[in-house]
């Protein structure tokens, strides 16, 4: 098979040789009966660093926020969220389908919500109205460009919710680049959050596998949820051994990948028709317009897929690229090279 240098996602990274040995010699058990000491340990480190009292494993980041609404929530209740969020978007009308309730959509700043506009769209309580209860957050935000919230506008929400009886989910997918490139710890943030998703699947290597975390309560109702959702798993210890060996070793390479989105945007500003502001780059998304070079996106999909470079086409004339740790510079170098080729 031919080997392309995937810019598409960092959801794409494979388990390294340590992780694959990891995997194997993990000691297993049922986990539907809490008897996987892998898993366990998993959910107590995860835990641990987000400073919550308890997280539980889950098979996918879709599933881990769904379930996060999912206890939170009653029918017909109203999410506050970012009109680009993944929850509201890319996870197929789950909230509508499983949860029964509502979105309340925000025009974010590169999907950034200010405590004011929160504020605003929080409801008067009157029989006319859909009861307000969650509010749900995403960092890094992905359709934001990587975008990493600033603390301060957590600390409002979060401050805000609270004055207001209102619960705040986390989406941190890609937490840990907020945390590589703010040097803010993931347990900050979450303490701005009564719940946190996170994800092993994106850019740390790991097959699978996403954690919720929150209390011993909401976590307790997760879990009776997981099962009814059909996210119970047995000996999924060898899925946990991958998660602990990507904490434990490749977390500190994230800042890397960050280093390589901010060249690849500096050497794609210099591409005719392409329009970037390479400052703008915070973690490893890099999010890019062509309108002006004539072409399409799938038209530079396709040519760069010819010369060996996957990217994706996120919108008409929209690009998404995302670095990762089975990126090389010398792939970076690679990449830009076809991308001046391209918009020649
Ligand atoms: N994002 C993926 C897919 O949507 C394609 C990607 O390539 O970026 N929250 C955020 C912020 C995410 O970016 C994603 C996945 C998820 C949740 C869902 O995770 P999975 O794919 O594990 O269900």
């Amino acid at each position: 098979m031919k080997e392309f240098i995937d810019l598409r996602s960092d959801t794409v990274t494979k388990p390294t040789a340590g992780m694959r040995k990891a995997m194997a010699a993990a000691e297993v058990g049922d986990d539907v009966y809490g008897e996987d000491p892998t898993i366990n340990a998993l959910q107590e480190k995860v835990a641990q660093m987000l400073g919550k009292e308890r997280a539980v494993f889950v098979p996918s980041g879709t599933m881990a926020n769904q379930l996060s609404i999912k206890a939170h929530t009653q029918p017909g209740d109203e999410v506050i969220i970012d009109a680009s969020s993944h929850a509201y978007n890319f996870e197929g009308g789950a909230g509508a389908v499983l949860s029964g309730v509502q979105f309340f959509c925000l025009p974010g700043t590169r999907g950034i919500l200010k405590v004011s506009q929160v504020e605003e769209a929080i409801r008067p309580i009157d029989a006319h109205f859909p009861v307000t209860r969650l509010i749900c957050l995403e960092n890094t935000h992905n359709r934001g460009g990587g975008s990493v919230y600033p603390i301060k506008n957590m600390s409002e929400i979060f401050k805000l919710a609270k004055s207001r009886g209102l619960l705040v989910h986390l989406d941190g997918a890609r937490l840990w680049n907020a945390s590589a490139a703010s040097g803010i710890k993931p347990g900050e943030y979450a303490q701005r959050a009564d719940s946190v998703s996170v994800c092993l699947s994106k850019g740390l290597g790991a097959p699978v596998g996403s954690l919720v975390a929150g209390s011993a309560a909401f976590i307790d109702r997760v879990h009776r949820f997981r099962k009814m959702f059909g996210g119970g798993m047995r000996q999924a210890g060898i899925l946990a051994a991958a998660g602990i060996y990507a904490l434990d070793h490749h977390l500190e390479k994230l800042k890397a990948t960050h280093d390589q989105a901010k060249r690849l945007a500096f050497g794609l500003s210099g591409c005719r028709g392409v329009s970037i502001d390479p400052g703008q780059i915070e973690t490893n998304i890099i999010i890019f317009d062509v309108t002006h070079s004539g072409k399409t996106s799938a038209l530079v999909a396709a040519a760069m897929k010819e010369k060996g470079v996957l990217i994706h086409a996120s919108g008409k004339t929209q690009i998404r690229l995302v670095t990762h740790i089975d990126i090389s510079d010398n792939d970076i170098d690679k990449a830009l090279k076809a991308f001046k080729q391209v918009f020649h």
